[in-house]
């Protein structure tokens, strides 16, 4: 375990709200508790249980939602969340959220996702690449470390950028507002779009419109496919090609053979797979078949909390699962850079990050 949390990894597939520590979930829960806007004692066990249906997982979440959604909070979670990743040496987060309204405290779309910014900003424990709304000469937002306190220690450093969620329970027209809002953000951290939500709710084409807007509009796009048996829905995802794909349990041969042919990369989720029963165990997981076909793939927690994993126990695990070597998961670490929605310069920074680490690790 602690190899793996010594070397740089790369996160794409983690869901804000997914990845809160117990403790500050109990810590909030208990507060809403003395202000009787819940009964505490019916959901600490909910919080603390540790083996999830995928429908638990759902009603988790809407118990999360109240527990989280006020502007002061999502900046917390969203700190605490960057700090814990950092701590296990993630390099480069793409981190996921949905934008969220809520009247009774007024809350939009936009000032949640200004939280979640705020949040960013407010890390102090590592450095964090994140654009800030510093001009240079030629007019365009630069990247800089937000926190560049030097105190003659050499400081962690993470890159951060954001992914909007659409919720699959959301209309067509609640999921164009996010995009047009991941549009206007762009110089601000958000490169692209993800589709989640509880899979067995909602249609593709409720949802198609906004991810076509976005496409068009040079947003990269990731989709929630295939967690549970729906053959259409995924025929429907691969002809639409997305930039990137979570998950993929449930493909059929067909489905299997054209995803590999358009090398769209997978975001493989091993605990939360296991978890919520959509693969019955590790020894039958598409992980092994896409390693060995060379098929691009990353590694990836979903959700850190409600799992109870890190993306350091999601490696310990593959590499014990299937035999890989010390060198072997360097390798997948670093292959994930290539599928990251960014441009090549940072890239190429994360990619020296990797030779300066393989170099003091022997590989
Ligand atoms: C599908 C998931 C998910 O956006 O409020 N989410 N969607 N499958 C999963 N696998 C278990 N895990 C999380 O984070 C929580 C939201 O992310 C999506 C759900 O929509 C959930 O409500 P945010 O930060």
């Amino acid at each position: 375990m602690e190899w793996f949390a010594s070397i740089p990894k790369v996160e794409l597939h983690a869901h804000l709200n997914g990845s809160i520590r117990d403790s500050t979930l109990l810590e909030l829960a208990r507060d809403l508790g003395e202000k009787h806007v819940i009964v505490f004692s019916d959901v600490e066990h909910v919080i603390l249980k540790n083996d999830r249906s995928l429908t638990e997982v759902f009603k988790l979440f809407d118990l999360i939602h109240i527990i989280t959604t006020d502007h002061g909070t999502v900046k917390r979670i969203t700190k605490e969340v960057i700090e814990d990743f950092a701590s296990e040496n993630v390099i480069y987060l793409e981190l996921r959220t949905t934008p969220k309204r809520n009247d009774s405290k007024g809350m939009t779309k936009r000032s949640y996702m200004e939280a979640v910014m705020e949040g960013v900003r407010a890390v102090s424990t590592v450095d964090v690449v994140f654009p800030h709304n510093n001009v240079d000469a030629g007019s365009h937002i630069i990247s800089v470390p937000v926190n560049d306190m030097c105190n003659g220690t050499t400081r962690k450093k993470i890159y951060v950028r954001l992914l909007l969620s659409i919720d699959r329970r959301e209309s067509t027209a609640a999921a164009m507002e996010t995009v047009k809002l991941a549009l206007e953000m762009r110089d601000l951290g958000v490169v692209g779009i993800d589709l989640s939500g509880n899979p067995v709710v909602g249609e593709w084409i409720t949802f198609l419109p906004a991810l076509k807007f976005a496409r068009e509009h040079g947003l990269d796009i990731t989709l929630h496919c295939g967690e549970v048996p729906n053959p259409k829905e995924i025929q429907a995802m691969l002809d639409f090609i997305p930039q990137r794909i979570g998950h993929a349990c449930y493909f059929g041969e067909d489905d299997w053979k054209r995803m590999k042919s358009y090398k769209i990369p997978v975001e493989i989720c091993l605990t939360s797979n296991i978890t919520t029963a959509s693969v019955s165990s590790l020894d039958v997981h598409h992980f092994a078949d896409l390693y060995k076909e060379k098929h691009p793939l990353v590694l990836c927690t979903d959700d850190s909390g409600v799992f109870s994993t890190s993306l350091s126990k999601e490696y310990n695990l593959a590499a014990s699962a299937y035999g890989l070597g010390k060198r072997e998961m360097f390798e997948l670490a670093r292959n994930a850079v290539e599928f990251l929605f960014e441009n090549d310069e940072v890239k190429q920074d994360l990619r020296s990050i990797f030779d300066l680490a393989a170099k003091k690790l022997d590989l």
